[in-house]
């Protein structure tokens, strides 16, 4: 055994340092399957203390970390890179997960909680978090806050980073930063918490967090309407929102994805006629409220539900999306947000500029996304994984009409050559900086997020 795994091993126990391929082959592997890199071995820490001396093993023998959570990070941000020789450290095992304080409407999880572990504990407590998904079974409370998550609930509660009061972390050196009192009045210097959130595991390792609660308000109204495109879609969604003030999710998709999803899954129409587009929103209504909505005109062809079953039954059209279009080929997924009222003019731009980028290989977009929050995914099936110029033309266009190249999966190794495009030189400079202060052998996923310096 060599000496690093020799290190490792006695850190953990043997049973949590894995080498094996076929074990190692659920984390190497990013969920896309477009993202893969050779891994020297995947060790398991159980607390923060073992996360810090498996990190100073690793930079005393020169081998990056690459912070694990779920792996269903969709840009490549939690695998090794093609170079080899780094380490997967998952943060699974930290599964603290302590009984909610309803004094402060507050809890502490542990980085490996999944975000439906963490919403049924809060659930039983009469309360919410404010962060849900569709991969909610294995994204985790690390992963989440490491990629600023956003999901289907970002226009009611605000992303990841407003959910986080706190948290505990372990730097490069093997020091660790705690701030779990939930204290939220407290202005003394340097957010490191806000910090952390969305820094995509490039300087530290989080391993728990002290998080907001809300008070349960559970939906009980969730509409599917047929419209003719996006421009109608943003529309029906902003009325839909001035007439009801607990509006939680403002989705889209449109009819090449919902065929995806209909071969895939085998659902039935959800509508008596097809559109080209369709909304979906999730509020919590009063039977008055839900009666001003369902006579909106935009609404003549729309499925409405108000009983868990059936709006779960809605939702399916909408949250089976990422699995329907990976079970179609190995996606290049481009996770942008615009401005409200420029997404019209991108949708009607982004065919074209995906045809001439994709001229050889052939290409299809499926479109969908949280349109509430302006951000669209657009999926590209055809090009080859290794092929960026797709990748390249859709996230210049975003950027060309005011828009960022991520809203909400970040940019991990998919987007690093690009982050120009939203961030300026200053901005990248300024980050750097951080960076080179926190880590300053660079131990912590390199080739995640910066371009090549
Ligand atoms: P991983 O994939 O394991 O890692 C993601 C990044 O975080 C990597 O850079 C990794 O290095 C870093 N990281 C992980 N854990 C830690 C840690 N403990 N400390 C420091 N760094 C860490 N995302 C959304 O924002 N909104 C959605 O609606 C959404 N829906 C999805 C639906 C499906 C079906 C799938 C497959 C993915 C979806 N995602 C969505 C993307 C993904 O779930 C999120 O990016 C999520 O935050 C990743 O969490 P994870 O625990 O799987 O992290
Ligand atoms: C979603 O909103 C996720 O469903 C995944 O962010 C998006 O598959 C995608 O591109
Ligand atoms: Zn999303």
């Amino acid at each position: 055994m060599d000496a690093l795994l020799a290190e490792l091993t006695a850190i953990t126990g043997p049973e949590h340092v894995l080498t094996d391929p076929d074990l190692v082959a659920g984390y190497d592997t990013d969920w896309t399957r477009r993202f893969s890199g050779p891994a020297r071995c995947v060790i398991r820490p159980g607390q923060a203390g073992e996360v810090g001396a498996a990190l100073l093993a690793c930079a005393r023998h020169g081998a990056p970390v690459v912070p694990q959570g779920g792996n269903t990070g969709l840009v490549g941000g939690g695998v090794p890179g093609p170079a080899g020789g780094a380490v997967i450290l998952s943060a699974r095992r930290l599964r603290r997960l302590d009984p909610v304080d309803t004094l402060s409407g507050q809890v502490t999880a542990g980085a490996g909680v999944t975000i439906a572990e963490l919403r049924g504990h809060a659930a039983r407590a009469g309360l919410e978090y404010g962060v849900d998904l569709a991969a909610r079974d294995s994204a985790t409370v690390g992963g989440t806050i490491a990629t600023n998550a956003g999901g289907i609930q970002t226009i009611r509660y605000g992303p990841t980073r407003a959910q986080l009061l706190g948290l505990e972390a372990v730097l490069a050196d093997g020091s660790v930063i705690s701030r779990l009192g939930g204290i939220q009045a407290d202005n003394t210097g340097y957010d490191l918490t806000q910090l952390l959130a969305g820094s995509e595991g490039t300087l530290g390792v989080i391993t728990a967090a002290r998080l907001r609660l809300w008070p349960a308000e559970p939906p009980t109204l969730t509409v599917l309407a047929g419209v003719p495109g996006i421009e109608a879609a943003a529309a029906l969604q902003a009325e839909i929102r001035s007439l009801l003030p607990k509006v939680r999710a403002a989705e889209y998709f449109e009819a090449p994805g919902l065929a995806l999803v209909r071969a895939h899954t085998g659902l039935p129409a959800p509508l008596g006629r097809e559109h080209p587009g369709y909304v979906l929103v999730d509020a919590a209504a009063s039977e008055d409220e839900a009666e001003r909505i369902v006579v909106l005109a935009p609404l003549q062809d729309a499925a409405v539900a108000m009983d868990g079953p059936a709006r779960a039954g809605l939702w399916a059209y909408r949250e089976r999306h990422t699995e329907s279009i990976s079970a179609a080929g190995i996606p290049h997924k481009l996770d942008v947000a615009l401005p409200l009222g420029r997404l019209a003019a991108f949708r009607a731009e982004l065919d074209e500029v995906i045809a001439k980028a994709a001229v050889i290989t052939g290409a299809r977009a499926i479109v969908f996304g949280h349109i509430g929050a302006g951000n669209l995914h657009v999926n590209v099936l055809g090009p080859d994984p290794d092929d960026g110029s797709v990748d390249d033309a859709v996230l210049r266009l975003a950027a060309e009409h005011g828009g960022t190249i991520s809203a909400e999966h970040g940019i991990g190794r998919a987007k690093a050559a690009v982050l120009h495009l939203s961030r300026s030189a200053a901005e990248i400079e300024a980050m750097r900086a951080v960076k080179s202060a926190l880590d300053p052998a660079g131990l912590l996923n390199p080739g995640v997020l910066f371009p090549p310096s």
